[in-house]
């Protein structure tokens, strides 16, 4: 009995559901890349690079371990263009009696997924994606009946599931989480390591002029791509990250430093949710390193915190509430996305330094999506849909089921508090503190008002003004709502000018 085991581009990984029990000498691999999957939406072109790339690398490894792989370029004459009709031509060809495939990460594709059987006629196993802690089962398990969805609880589960961190049923160290720790600004650090480059090879050289020629009118250039494409160099920038910057990666989590992008950040994320890296087997690795003296807890627990919390809790919510939760729009913004989120060019030097670095490399750290782009993004009313769309297409980490709660939930209060418990608005006092962007700002942020301000500042109040009925009543915004209410009517009417004179240079297409 010959299975056709359906391997998508974000499940690279050998350990994967779909090849379990797998047998070389009888069954074949699916491989293919797909325009749909290509140009659903306009990916950034390193992102395109980094997977096409990986993806190939990945058939050769599978090759290499004796399994006939059936892949599928781009370029190929006969390509359909789409998972399903890749699917159909490779059953109509080998002729298989079953199809294994892990489920697909993206809510869109499993709808497809769910057709294949009756589509093809051939039973259609689609299996549990086993990298994850969490099944969907597990998190409907801990989210049935409870009236918050706080991650804080649900991360305790899965150290308790996983035991990281661990003394018995208490937490090591006697605390859950280190945070307070933590956010605190960062200096510039001339002997700070270099970050671990990888040549690309010959396939990365040829996915790279296929993407250049093919994708036109996507963000950034496949030129200067030094990202990891195998397992083997994925595991060297894990090691190198264990080494060199996990000791320091709690303390400076939340600082931006505009010649110093990533800090102690792993710049991991793109690797793991490739499927090149194993979440659970980092996680180990980071514990290892606080068992044997060379890192301290608050940084080991931080780092674990965001791949066995954040990570598995925002699936769960992505899987909990699609459809519709893609449609949320609690703020009522509609605002489209000003031409600069495209091009960095804006006299703002935060988002002039954020979005030219997503530009060059296809990433930014957290705070910068969260308090720079994001935080711009909802205090000016930007259509949350729009803002999804562009997060999804920059940065080459971004998979609908990990993006999507991360920028309708966390970044945009779009989904009414259901992630997180306020918006994350802030004026520019806020990225002055935790960055050195406003030394270099032809906006002053230590102004409130009018001419050559911060605009931070009278968007900031603004928006708390804006959103006064849906946001008022919200515990976590009193304080900011009793100074607003104490403010004289005069200080109000000049923050609410300010921020419609600049709202009217954006709708209006000025530069700002
Ligand atoms: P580190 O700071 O080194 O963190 C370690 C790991 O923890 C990351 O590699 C990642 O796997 C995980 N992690 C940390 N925070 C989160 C989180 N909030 N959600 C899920 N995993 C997390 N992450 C993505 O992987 N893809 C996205 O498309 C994505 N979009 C985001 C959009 C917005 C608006 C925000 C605020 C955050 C988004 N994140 C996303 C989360 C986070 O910003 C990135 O995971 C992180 O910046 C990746 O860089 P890093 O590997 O250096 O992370
Ligand atoms: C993101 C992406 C891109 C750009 N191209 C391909 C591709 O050509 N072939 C493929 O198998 N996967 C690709 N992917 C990743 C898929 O979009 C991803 O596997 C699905 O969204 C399921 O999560
Ligand atoms: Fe950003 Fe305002 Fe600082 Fe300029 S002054 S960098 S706009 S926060």
């Amino acid at each position: 009995c010959r299975n056709l085991i359906f391997i998508l581009g974000d499940q690279l990984s050998p350990e994967i559901s779909s090849l379990s029990g797998a047998d070389p000498r009888r069954d074949v691999v699916l491989m293919c890349e797909v325009a749909q999957e290509t140009t659903y939406v306009r990916h950034h072109r390193k992102k395109i690079v980094l997977i096409l790339s990986a993806m190939r690398h990945f058939a050769c490894e599978l090759r290499a371990r004796g399994f006939e792989v059936r892949y599928v370029h781009l370029d190929e004459a006969n390509n359909s263009g789409s998972f399903t009709g890749e699917l159909k031509r490779a059953v109509e060809t080998l002729r298989p009696h079953r199809v294994t495939v892990t489920e697909p990460g993206e809510w869109r594709v499993m709808q497809a997924a769910k057709l294949w059987q009756s589509e093809i006629g051939i039973p259609v196993d689609i299996r549990q994606d086993n990298r994850f802690l969490c099944s969907h089962a597990e998190f409907a398990h801990w989210a049935n009946g409870r009236r918050e969805l706080t991650m804080e609880f649900f991360y305790r589960e899965m150290r308790r599931k996983t035991g990281l961190l661990m003394q018995g049923d208490a937490p090591l160290g006697g605390r859950w989480n280190f945070d307070c720790e933590n956010r605190k600004p960062a200096k510039p650090d001339l002997f700070r390591p270099e970050r671990i480059r990888f040549e690309p090879d010959a396939t990365t050289c040829q996915v790279a002029q296929l993407v250049e020629a093919r994708f036109h009118g996507h963000m950034g250039t496949p030129e200067g791509f030094h990202l990891a494409v195998t397992r083997a160099d994925a595991e060297r920038a894990a090691n190198a990250f264990l080494t060199d910057f996990l000791p320091e990666f709690g303390a400076t989590q939340d600082a931006m430093l505009k010649d110093d992008p990533y800090l102690h950040h792993s710049l991991l994320s793109s690797y793991i949710n490739l499927g090149l890296l194993d979440p659970l087997a980092l996680c180990h690795a980071a514990e290892r390193s606080y068992l044997e003296g060379r890192a301290p807890l608050n940084a080991v627990e931080g780092f674990i915190r965001q791949i066995i919390g954040w990570r598995e809790y925002v699936r769960g919510v992505y899987w909990r509430f699609m459809p519709d939760y893609a449609e949320r729009n609690f703020l009522a913004a509609s605002r489209p996305l000003p031409e600069f989120f495209w091009t960095g060019r804006t006299n703002m030097a935060c988002l002039a330094t954020v979005i030219s670095e997503t530009i060059a490399t296809a990433h930014a750290h957290h705070i910068q999506r969260l308090m720079v782009t994001g935080n711009f993004a909802m205090i000016a009313g930007l259509d949350p849909h729009a803002v999804h769309e562009w997060y999804l297409e920059v940065y080459a980490d971004a998979y609908e089921w990990v993006e999507l709660p991360n920028v309708i939930g966390m970044s945009q209060f779009a989904d009414g508090g259901l992630l997180g418990s306020k918006p994350y608005a802030a004026s520019g006092a806020y990225i002055s503190r935790m960055s050195d962007y406003c030394d270099a700002c032809r906006y002053d942020v230590r102004r409130k008002t009018g001419e050559g301000a911060c605009p931070f500042n009278a968007l900031y109040w603004d928006f708390l003004d804006r959103n006064i009925d849906r946001l008022s009543t919200n515990r976590r915004l009193a304080q900011p709502y009793a100074a607003w209410a104490r403010m004289n009517e005069s200080m109000k009417s000049e923050y609410r000018l300010s921020a419609n004179a600049f709202l009217k240079k954006l709708d209006d297409g000025l530069d700002v």
